[in-house]
């Protein structure tokens, strides 16, 4: 039901977030031209706990809505009533902050052997800012809400849509009311119009989908969103239902009014037939050594192997290293801030000879689940995870495979390096 076509709108879009990243991203494109996408220009990014507003990628499918904040409202539906100013969500209720790792679903796709349509991201969309916001439990109690009882918050988008969806997306009550965030700043500054001006959801730990920008209204509903359930003309459950899921190749994804587990990996072992891309598996990448350019090393020196790890709603466990491609592991040490919902930092002090190496990083989370080594035949599905590989799914979805072969190095004694300049 989605046409792929370009559009014109499309180029502007990006050059204008391209100037106003100043360099800090760099575009990836689908074959129609019809998402916006940038993602980290540098692998350095993943270096740092916070990143930068210029440094976090965008993703979205339809054009920027042109919004007028003070004329902008939330209207609260379903099992609650109401509508929400700007002024109502920045002066009526608590201001908090969360930091949360945003990842695109389909980050990591890139991976896939045989490729899968969209775009073809490695390894740069992913990110981690603090977000600013009323919480979405304030607002909702004060509304009436008094428990989840499995109930679902439906998130709905502001964005024009030209194949007549709607940019709409459920998650659990329980987690809205638990840590989500309508949210009006990044980084403590005014909400970008790409990342969702005025206001967007925050669902820390789960992939970017979930985090819906320009949002218009939000549904308290037994259901999540599936065909007809909502008082709107359009299609209402392309998002949820369709798109984003993880299936084998021709698979048509189930509809389900509710899940057994919102856990992806869970889902991913048996849970749910086609699994839907909730919180985000476990993952982590290297940010320094870059592999941009040789690495000077004196005789004494050690080189500082440092990145970033996540598991979604769950805590980090631990991170090895490999500067082997993969033969042999070394516990790294993970280091600054622990927030629920938010990348951790890893350092692993490594005494290398010159030489070229292939490093590699893989996390594990607190309940035991490793990065698989690879992504991977089309017809394995399930069984994969048997092997030790993540299963290969049609649209490309949730892969944590070590992230594309790591980060070739070469190490230069630093009298090498000072000679051949
Ligand atoms: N309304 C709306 N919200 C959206 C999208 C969209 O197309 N429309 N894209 C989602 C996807 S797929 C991702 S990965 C995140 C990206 O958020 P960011 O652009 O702020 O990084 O936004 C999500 N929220
Ligand atoms: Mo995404």
């Amino acid at each position: 039901m989605v046409t792929e076509r370009p559009r014109e709108s499309r180029r502007e879009e990006i050059d204008a977030i391209l100037r106003a990243k100043t360099g800090g991203v760099t575009e990836t494109r689908d074959e129609a031209d019809k998402y916006t996408v940038v993602g980290a220009a540098r692998r350095r990014t993943f270096a740092n706990w916070l990143t930068p507003v210029e440094e976090h990628f965008v993703c979205h499918r339809n054009d920027i809505p042109d919004i007028d904040a003070d004329a902008w409202t939330v209207s609260l539906t379903g099992h609650v009533e109401g509508a929400l100013s700007m002024a109502d969500i920045t002066d009526a209720y608590p201001t908090v902050a969360v930091a949360h790792t945003m990842e695109c679903a389909g980050n990591g796709r890139g991976q896939h052997r045989p490729e899968t349509g969209s775009v073809q991201w490695g390894f740069e969309a992913a990110a981690n800012a603090f977000w600013t916001g009323a919480p979405v439990g304030s607002i909702l109690r004060d509304h009436g809400v008094e428990s989840a009882a499995g109930r679902w918050l439906t998130a709905i988008g502001g964005d024009p849509s030209d194949d007549d969806d709607l940019f709409a997306r459920s998650i659990p009550l329980a987690k809205a009311l638990d840590d989500c965030l309508l949210a009006y700043e990044m980084n403590g500054e005014q909400l970008p119009r790409e990342h969702g001006y005025p206001v967007r959801l925050i669902v820390p730990g789960w992939y970017g989908v979930n985090n819906v920008k320009w949002v218009e209204e939000l549904r308290v509903m037994d259901t999540m969103v599936v065909d007809g359930a909502l008082e709107r003309a359009g299609e209402h459950a392309f998002w949820q239902q369709d798109a984003y899921r993880i299936h084998p190749e021709g698979a048509a994804a189930e509809m389900n009014e509710t899940v057994e587990t919102v856990d992806t990996w869970e889902q991913l072992e048996g849970a749910v037939e086609h699994p839907y891309t909730f919180d985000a598996n476990v993952m982590s990448v290297i940010g320094t050594p870059s592999g941009e350019s040789p690495v000077p090393l004196e005789t004494t020196d050690a080189v500082d192997i440092r990145g970033v790890a996540w598991a979604g709603d769950d805590a980090v466990d631990r991170v090895e290293i490999s500067t082997d491609g993969g033969e042999t592991w070394n516990a790294a040490e993970l280091f600054g801030p622990a927030y629920a919902g938010s990348w951790r930092l890893f350092r692993y002090e490594w005494v290398a000879e010159p030489g070229e190496y292939v490093l590699l990083s893989r996390a594990t989370d607190e309940l035991g689940r490793r990065q698989p080594s690879r992504i991977s035949g089309p017809d394995a599905w399930r069984d994969a995870l048997d092997d030790d590989e993540f299963p290969w799914n049609e649209g490309g979805y949730a892969a944590n495979a070590y992230e594309p072969n790591g980060v070739t190095v070469e190490l230069v004694r630093s009298d090498e390096n000072r000679s051949s300049e």
